[in-house]
């Protein structure tokens, strides 16, 4: 949701995390417990134990004010964590917010079912903006892009202070998209684990899936679905995906935020079947 919402204040949070880097243990400290989720087989994790952005993440968008870095602030496991630090600008209800983001090539051939899982904390109160947390992008159908402005995607957000997740065509503009909201809050001052499954193929269905995301294990509803589009439009057809391609994670809100918070994302993890929790 890129745009004004008319009928409320938009806000959004949103937060992930994983493990299981391939870290480099300071020779001063024992190696940190192995991360769950990578002992999946084909299953990539990271637990930001390297203390730094890990490798193959490069720095992505960077608008208004915060930083995006990995510290010792408040991890979920090991020591370090990604923490958006201090996001703040713009204001609810008009478009444009704090983004700070980093992204990822996945290797060829990864297939068109992404599993994700992350652990997330936000505080210390809830965006009504859209607050995305992670995403993965695919090429078009037949398509031999590999632009990150070319490609479909999924999301996972917040929204109106409650879970979100979203199908989009090529950012920009990124609509019209699919939306669905939940009607579970965010969870502020506490780890929650975050799982998600973006079925691109969807067996012999004619579009992709909707994407699934479930909170410590439990699926979300969302009894609020709808087609963000400005102009209004037509409900996207949902391309089918053959591999994706590249992942976004961090904090990236579309509509301000008026409130400086923070988030941390720990032992993020994606892979071609469910992770699962600990
Ligand atoms: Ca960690």
């Amino acid at each position: 949701m890129r745009t004004r919402l008319t009928r409320f204040h938009p806000l959004l949070v949103l937060a992930l995390s994983a493990s299981c880097a391939p870290g480099t243990p300071s020779p001063t400290t024992p190696p940190p417990p192995a991360a769950t989720g990578c002992a999946v087989p084909g299953t990539l994790c990271w637990d930001f134990e390297e203390g730094t952005i890990p490798p193959g993440w490069t720095p992505f968008r960077d608008e208004f004010t915060g930083r995006l870095l990995v510290d010792d602030s408040r991890p979920h496991r090991g020591r370090y964590a990604l923490h958006a630090q201090g996001m703040v600008g713009g204001k609810e209800g008009d478009q444009g917010g704090p983004k700070k983001t980093i992204r990822y090539n996945l290797p060829e051939g990864f297939g068109p079912v992404l599993w994700g899982r992350a652990y997330v904390y936000a505080t210390p109160e809830r965006p009504m903006s859209h607050a995305g947390l992670f995403n993965a992008r695919y090429p078009r159908p037949g398509s031999s892009e590999r632009a990150f402005d070319t490609l479909d995607w999924y999301e996972v957000a917040t929204y109106q202070k409650k879970y979100m997740s979203i199908w989009h065509p090529p950012e920009p503009p990124g609509f019209p998209e699919w939306v669905q909201v939940s009607d579970t809050p965010l969870v502020l001052d506490a780890w929650t684990c975050l799982e998600w499954q973006f079925d691109g193929a969807n067996g012999t269905e004619p579009e992709a899936a909707l994407p699934r995301v479930w909170l410590d294990g439990q699926e979300l509803a969302w009894p609020e679905t709808f087609v963000f589009s400005d102009p209004p439009a037509p409900p996207p057809v949902r391309e089918k995906a053959s591999n994706f391609t590249v992942l976004e994670t961090g904090v990236f809100l579309y509509q301000g935020l008026s409130v400086p918070t923070d988030w941390w994302i720990d032992d993020l993890a994606v892979g071609k079947q469910r992770i699962g929790c600990e």
